[in-house]
């Protein structure tokens, strides 16, 4: 109830603020994306996660006010960037199933003059399965306005491979548990071999989240896989030092 009642006050109170973690090309390190990722910094709490004020701002209703300042705040930060980079923005279930979702996204496309073709929503797997019929729809939507989509933390849930052929998506990002210790891990080595193989027969591109090594780097490229983001290529950076990774890379 107290970490709520502080949430209500975050965006008038200027603590919240994001970070942008690179994605890059496998094989060449160019890079391709960034993800926003949200941060609140409270005076007492201190640095509270995502993964514990996204689900409190989920219950409370807050989090469509909280979504709405993450994607203008990120599309106008990246509106800036010469580097024709997608920005991916993360998308919470109760925030994709919402009646004016799309329209909403819209509005922001054309405040803030970002293109839409920029612009990668990620939506969880499990936020795919909640409403299989709404997600369609409102995926079905956001295609017809060039927006982008990827299926995130792609293994963690419970959607066979046969289930992304029903789904209009651009990317899929394979969860970082099939990631970690990959190099002496046969098994799997197997499983991310097939869910690529699959992915691109459907003209999905994979995305590989949690890259440490770079022996992993180089499996991945090895298997064809698309893209990579992870610790090994950047952390999540403040946007100043994002505009510096990109001088340094060029
Ligand atoms: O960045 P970090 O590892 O702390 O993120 C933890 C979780 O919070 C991740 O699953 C991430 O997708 C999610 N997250 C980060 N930023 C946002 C955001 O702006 N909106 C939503 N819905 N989730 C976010
Ligand atoms: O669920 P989602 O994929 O959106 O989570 C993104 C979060 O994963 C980011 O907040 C980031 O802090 C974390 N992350 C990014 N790269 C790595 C990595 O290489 N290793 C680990 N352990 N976490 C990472
Ligand atoms: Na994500
Ligand atoms: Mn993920």
């Amino acid at each position: 109830v107290q970490l709520t009642n502080a949430l209500r006050k975050a965006i008038e109170l200027n603590q919240f603020h994001l970070v942008y973690q690179p994605k890059v090309e496998l094989g060449t390190a160019e890079l391709k994306g960034v993800e926003a990722l949200l941060r609140w910094n409270h005076p007492e709490h201190g640095n509270v996660s995502p993964m514990d004020f996204i689900p409190l701002a989920e219950k409370s209703g807050q989090i469509n006010r909280i979504g709405d300042w993450v994607l203008e705040k990120a599309m106008r930060d990246m509106r800036a960037f010469e580097q024709p980079v997608l920005l991916n923005v993360n998308i919470s279930a109760k925030q994709l199933i919402q009646e004016n979702f799309v329209q909403n996204v819209h509005a922001r496309l054309q405040e803030t003059g970002f293109p839409a073709e920029r612009l990668n929503l990620e939506i969880t797997e499990t936020v795919a399965l909640y409403d299989v019929e709404k997600t369609m729809d409102k995926l079905n939507q956001l295609n017809k306005l060039g927006v982008k989509v990827s299926l995130d933390d792609f293994g963690t849930g419970y959607s066979s491979l046969s289930y992304l052929s029903k789904l209009p998506i651009d990317y899929l990002k394979v969860d970082r548990s099939f990631i970690r210790h990959l190099e002496a891990d046969d098994t799997k080595k197997s499983i991310i071999k097939s869910i690529i193989e699959v992915a691109h027969n459907l003209n999905i591109q994979v995305v590989a989240e949690g890259i440490e090594t770079e022996e992993q780097a180089d499996l991945l490229h090895g298997y064809k896989c698309n893209l990579g983001q992870g610790f090994y290529f950047s952390k999540p950076l403040l946007f100043e030092d994002l505009l510096n990774y990109i001088g340094a890379g060029k």
